[in-house]
């Protein structure tokens, strides 16, 4: 997520900064060897090594059916991209700094606190929440608001599941996901880059419609930390920015929340953040797309598709005027 240099002093990047990824991951692979010559001989050697080992720590696994309705052909994201290249700006705001440092995370025991315009409001366990309906993969593809898109099999099921389950009032018109925000396992906490908590928020027809996933998985194993562990949301047919990480209260409302990107520049991340090529952003054209992973630096672009492809949720917005309620 890019935002203009704020006021309140942070130092965000502007586009021409962006490094390309291919460009970006070479550049770090050359500075790991470069340390790790020069580490050699010494004490730092056996540091080095044991960071690799930490993060080589295998993930739990998680059995769930591919829902095949629900899921794109396209060739999948590596998974080393897909969790090497990240935005998590509790863990910083470069690319690999949720890989680098998500690892401090808690995601045992981890509860998700579900409250406000409903009759069954409950603090859920996550073992229990992962249980709560049968886990599907579901391919989805997902586009960040910056020009890059992924290919991910999740797992999880599908929001609505959870939504029944505490039985919203007929005052519920929306649902807020809040993200934790703790600076002593959060580090990007500190900055103030966003206003803390993570909030993001949707309309209750947007999240009942059966792609909205509640994820705890992908690639066949629980989510790792730096993709949103233990439970985030996924909503493919919105820029990435909607689909919060690290979710620990969902709380259901009766006004449109304020989520944390539209409160830090409103001109620039609208709501409903569908994707849309039609609407450019302020400071560059939505159009297309880079594929994450795809035929290095001069790869042509993709199109960027209407709702990212996903047709079937057009009649949410009939009547709408997306240049308006971008
Ligand atoms: N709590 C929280 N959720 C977040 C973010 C964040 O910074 N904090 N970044 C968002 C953005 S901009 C994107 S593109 C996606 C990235 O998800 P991924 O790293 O799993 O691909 O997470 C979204 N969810
Ligand atoms: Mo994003």
């Amino acid at each position: 997520m890019l935002i203009k240099r704020p006021s309140n002093g942070s130092n965000l990047p502007f586009p021409s900064e962006i490094t390309p990824q291919e460009v970006y991951l070479e550049r770090r692979a050359f500075i790991a060897k470069m340390a790790a010559t020069a580490a050699v001989g010494s004490g730092l050697w056996e540091m080095a090594n044991r960071e690799a080992f930490a993060q080589a720590a295998p993930l739990a696994k998680l059995a769930a059916t591919r829902n095949a309705a629900l899921s794109t052909n396209e060739k999948q994201t590596s998974f080393q991209d897909a969790t090497h290249y990240n935005n998590f700006y509790e863990f910083g705001t470069d690319k690999a700094d949720p890989a680098e440092n998500a690892h401090t995370l808690r995601t045992r025991p981890w509860t998700v606190q579900i409250e406000g315009e409903v009759k069954k409001p409950m603090t859920i366990d996550i073992d229990r929440l992962t249980k709560l309906a049968p886990l599907e993969e579901r391919i989805y593809r997902l586009r960040c608001v910056e020009g890059w898109s992924m290919v991910i099999p999740w797992v999880g099921y599908s929001l609505s599941s959870l939504i029944k389950q505490v039985e919203p009032t007929g005052n519920a018109r929306y649902v807020e996901f809040i993200s934790l925000a703790d600076r002593s396992q959060m580090p990007g906490v500190k900055s103030r880059v966003l206003d803390w908590p993570y909030v993001e928020g949707l309309r209750m027809d947007e999240a009942m419609h059966p792609l909205a996933l509640l994820t705890v998985g992908m690639y066949g194993q629980v989510l790792p930390n730096q993709n949103g562990a233990p439970v985030r949301i996924v909503l493919p047919w919105k820029y990435g920015f909607k689909s919060a990480k690290s979710i620990v209260k969902i709380r259901f409302v009766r006004d449109q929340p304020k989520t944390a990107w539209n409160g830090i520049a409103s001109n620039e991340y609208g709501f409903y953040s569908n994707v849309n090529p039609n609407v450019d952003h302020p400071r560059w054209s939505q159009a297309s797309e880079r594929r994450i992973g795809e035929g290095g630096l001069f790869a042509p672009k993709r199109k960027t598709l209407m709702f990212n492809g996903y047709d079937e949720v057009a009649p949410l917005y009939a009547g709408m005027d997306l240049k308006k309620f971008f």
